[in-house]
């Protein structure tokens, strides 16, 4: 695959790798070793996002590993820029439109509709973008270098739960072959101290005001949070034996942050979270995990989001 985008990328103009908005380590790790792969082969190569980073950890993470992220609002913008999207796609609401041409889309996560750009690598089965990205640099060949490893270390770790969750044989193979050559202690130090201490009051609130409709546990927060922290608090609540899906919400500015989380298959995650917001916000995802997103002035209430998600559910709300 490495090879025919490479053929399809044009040496005389930038490549602009772009993340989706509020990029997530899996997003990230892609987008650096992509970034490493093209500048080796000789493109003039940027890797840019847009919103703003989800926590602390991912700024450690940028920073430690010299992650070459640029705001796309601080970069030059033409036309003739070739875009290359990692781990989103192209029309989601979580992927700003910036100027250039698009390319390529490499993406783990189901299309809401069918890719249209001369390069599509699109991988469902996999558990993470980063072990795409670890295909090509196998294909590139060569030594990878510690940072890079360590950042796609840390995408698969984060994607698949630490290899619990969406776990393909290509993520295994990655897993193994990145764990030695990265920093594998400390990847996974940066990532399970992922909390502080402010995230309490969020933790704090979820425990004192869970909804819980048969196996089905609703968090309406009404702090505001990060989608990463709305995640985190999901996963805890998941792991609560009598819980089997957890839907939970949160503003954090004008956005009301979705998340969805789900252990059954049969009741898909990012198809859950897709019809629940049907007409009023977007969403998408995965089996496991999902998420979308609700402008403030397009919030229903949370009564009525409730019944959505429990429609969304085959089920009507208790009396
Ligand atoms: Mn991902």
């Amino acid at each position: 695959m490495l090879q025919t985008l490479l053929e399809l990328l044009d040496r005389t103009h930038p490549v602009l790798i772009q993340t989706h908005d509020f990029p997530d380590h899996d997003a990230i790790g892609s987008g650096h070793a992509l970034h490493w792969i093209l500048t080796q082969r000789g493109f003039c190569t940027f890797l840019c996002y847009n919103g703003e980073f989800q926590s602390e950890t991912l700024k450690v993470t940028i920073d430690e590993l010299k992650i070459p992220l640029i705001a796309a609002k601080d970069l030059h913008l033409k036309e003739t820029n070739q875009i290359v999207l990692v781990d989103g796609f192209a029309g989601n609401t979580n992927v700003t439109d910036i100027m250039g041409e698009l390319v390529g889309i490499i993406d783990h996560h189901t299309p809401p509709i069918p890719a249209s750009c001369p390069f599509i690598d699109i991988r469902t089965s996999y558990g993470s973008c980063s072990t795409i990205l670890y295909t090509y640099l196998k294909e590139h060949g060569g030594p990878i270098p510690r940072s890079i490893a360590t950042s796609l270390l840390m995408g698969i770790m984060t994607d698949t739960a630490f290899m619990t969750r969406a776990v393909s044989p290509m993520d295994l193979e990655a897993f193994s072959t990145l764990f030695f050559q990265g920093d594998w202690q400390r990847a996974s130090y940066i990532l399970k101290n992922c909390l502080a201490l402010q995230d309490l009051p969020i933790i704090q609130q979820a425990v004192n005001h869970y909804r819980i409709i048969d196996e089905i546990c609703f968090l309406e927060l009404d702090l505001e949070c990060t989608s990463e922290l709305l995640g985190l608090v999901s996963d805890f609540f998941l792991g609560l034996k009598e819980i089997i899906i957890v839907v939970s919400w949160a503003f954090e500015k004008d956005i009301l942050h979705v998340s969805v989380r789900s252990e059954d298959p049969a009741r898909p995650a990012d198809l859950i979270v897709r019809r629940a917001l049907a007409g009023i916000g977007s969403g998408g995802g995965h089996v496991h995990m999902g998420g979308g997103a609700i402008t403030r002035n397009r919030f229903p209430g949370a009564e009525v989001l409730r019944s959505r998600f429990l429609e969304a559910l085959g089920k009507k709300e208790h009396p």
